[in-house]
């Protein structure tokens, strides 16, 4: 894997503008930024914002690489290598040993960087206490419930060829359940975030997902404080960079606007349930 890893990084360096990677990879290094090894590869989705915002955070220069879903480039072997799950987002680093490191899932890519980089604990706490604990109940609150039951919301209300009324009700249920579960720790903070007195990564992995609630076609209308949390978190300047380093952000759209990325976006996910189901 080392092996694989470091073949893989010495390809890259070598060849700035390679063509088998012909993807749009841009460097946000500044002199007022920490400068590190991690490379991003992402695309503009919740689960892809989520590292973003907290590299930006942590005021640190990455390279960014942003793949795009309709060339299948996530399913590409050279990406297989850092990521064998095919999705962004990803990394990879210079670990402690000196030798590279990718990291998959978003969550895990999150962890890996408060522990890493965030020394000072602006984004995270000691580990093993009891301000720990809540914030990776959090965290695996959002990656195995919020993420995948709104993931399937929008699939059902947005992309599905068919309306299934059914699945639309169930997963578009399921994220206002999930959005109330929010909505009651949000009303018991002093602070406005989900844990302690501070913004940590269970508030940057929840926020990409609740911000993008339209989507789903769930309203924020019966939750205020997750409502006015998300607003909070919009406005701090390093998070929202983060949240919109792509160029293909677009924001404000129309009825007909968002159901055209949806066709276009409907048509490659169709595509990939093909090619799975025949594997
Ligand atoms: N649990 C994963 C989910 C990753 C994921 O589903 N990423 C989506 C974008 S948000 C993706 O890459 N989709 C492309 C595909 O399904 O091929 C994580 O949090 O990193």
């Amino acid at each position: 894997m080392h092996r694989r890893l470091t073949l893989l990084a010495s390809h890259l360096i070598k060849s700035k503008a390679t063509p088998q990677i012909p993807h749009r990879s841009f460097s946000t290094m500044s002199s007022s930024k920490t400068p590190t090894d991690i490379h991003l590869y992402t695309a503009q989705t919740p689960n892809g914002i989520k590292v973003s915002m907290l590299l930006e955070e942590l005021n640190l220069s990455y390279k960014v690489t942003e793949l795009s879903f309709s060339k299948n480039e996530q399913k590409e072997p050279w990406f297989l290598e850092i990521n064998p799950n095919g999705r962004i987002p990803a990394i990879t680093d210079t670990f402690t040993d000196g030798k590279p490191i990718r990291v998959f899932e978003s969550g895990a890519i999150l962890q890996y960087l408060v522990e890493r980089y965030d020394t000072e604990g602006k984004f995270s706490y000691p580990k093993g206490g009891r301000e720990y604990w809540e914030v990776q109940s959090w965290l695996f609150w959002q990656m195995g419930g919020l993420g995948p039951m709104q993931g399937q919301a929008n699939h059902f209300f947005r992309y599905a060829p068919e309306k299934i009324e059914y699945g639309i009700k169930r997963y578009q249920g399921e994220t206002r359940r999930l959005y109330s579960v929010m909505e009651t720790q949000l009303a018991k903070s002093t602070s406005g975030f989900l844990v302690g007195d501070k913004m940590t990564i269970a508030d940057i992995a929840c926020w990409g997902w609740t911000n993008s609630h339209d989507w789903a076609g769930v309203s924020l209308d019966d939750f205020p404080n997750v409502a006015a949390w998300v607003e909070k978190i919009k406005s701090r300047e390093a998070s929202a960079r983060g949240a919109n380093l792509s160029k293909s952000v677009r924001k404000n759209l129309t009825e007909e606007e968002k159901e055209k990325i949806a066709k276009e976006a409907s048509a490659w996910i169709l595509q990939g349930n093909e090619h799975t189901a025949k594997k």
